[in-house]
């Protein structure tokens, strides 16, 4: 069995190698894996729903994701992306204080998220500028990509 210590050094460095997270204070980043709580999901479950509140965000530690959305005249939500180790998601419904906007599916057995609940997340990122205009601009850069693919 993984001891705790273990457990936090794992996450600490896998964090350090997510590029969203370079720039912030190691200290912060030790405050974010005493937070975190992991979930695990096989292939073909539904990790996020479009139209659903949410209020976390998602870092991919192991396996992949895909990323749908419907869209105006289409009967199917379409794939728009695939999500793997040290992407995230899930920041937009946080920001944007809205409901989540895409699917999340579980593209791989035994994929590992990394979950951080909205206050621990604003914690992250509300006291580092750079993190939250760099995400900022990312969220409202999906909503028009979103208007131009018809997202309903
Ligand atoms: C997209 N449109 C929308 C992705 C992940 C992180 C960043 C892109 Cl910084 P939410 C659903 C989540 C959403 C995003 C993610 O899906 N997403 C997208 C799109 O084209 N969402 N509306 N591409 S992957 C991605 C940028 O994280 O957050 O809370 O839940 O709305």
């Amino acid at each position: 069995m993984q001891t705790t210590q273990a457990r936090h050094e794992e996450y600490f460095s896998f964090l350090c190698s997510v590029s969203l997270l370079r720039g912030l204070p190691e200290e912060k980043l030790a405050k974010v894996v005493d937070c975190l709580e992991v979930d695990y999901f096989e292939k073909g479950e539904y990790i996020i729903r479009e139209g659903e509140e949410g209020n976390t965000f998602f870092i991919i530690a192991k396996g992949e994701v895909i990323v749908t959305q419907s869209t105006e005249g289409l009967v199917e939500p379409q794939e728009i992306k695939t999500l793997g180790v040290g992407d995230y998601f899930g920041e937009k419904a946080l920001i944007s204080e809205d409901v989540r906007s895409a699917n999340i599916i579980c593209n791989e057995n035994d994929t590992h998220c990394l979950v951080v609940d909205r206050d621990n997340f604003n914690q992250m990122v509300g006291t580092y500028e750079e993190l939250q205009a760099y995400l900022k601009e990312y969220v409202d850069e999906l909503s028009r990509t979103d208007e131009r693919r018809n997202a309903l």
